[in-house]
């Protein structure tokens, strides 16, 4: 691993511990979230959220564009598409209870790890 992205990996790992947990999940608070996406990593992979509207602030921290979708069978209510390296976006979605995807559909992204899951209560 080059030395910039495990120096990124160390800060991500120290701001998730801040909030209670190692593990790369998140629990949405406020109705927003924070999400980052790397080479090639949607980060936080694992995340709750109480239904309704939420806001997710999308980062691109790679070198490469990046996208971000939430997707369920039928439905994508989040799509952030080709996201420049160091770009942010922000998109809001009203979210009914279920199980979500989220993806990077750039290319082979999602094949190289560019996924994750939303769980809507
Ligand atoms: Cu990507």
């Amino acid at each position: 691993m080059p030395l910039p992205r495990a120096a990124a990996a160390l800060v991500v790992a120290a701001v998730l511990a801040g909030c209670g947990g190692a593990e790369p999940t998140a629990s949405v608070s406020g109705g927003r979230v924070a999400v980052e996406l790397d080479d090639f990593l949607i980060q936080p992979q694992d995340i709750t959220a109480r239904h309704g509207v939420v806001t997710f602030s999308v980062t691109n921290h790679g070198r490469l564009v990046h996208s971000f979708h939430v997707q369920a069978p039928g439905c994508q209510p989040v799509k952030i598409t080709r996201l420049h390296p160091g770009a942010s976006a922000t998109a809001t979605a009203n979210l009914a209870p279920g199980e979500y995807r989220l993806v990077c559909v750039e290319s082979n992204h999602a094949d190289l790890g560019m996924t994750g899951r939303l769980v809507v209560r």
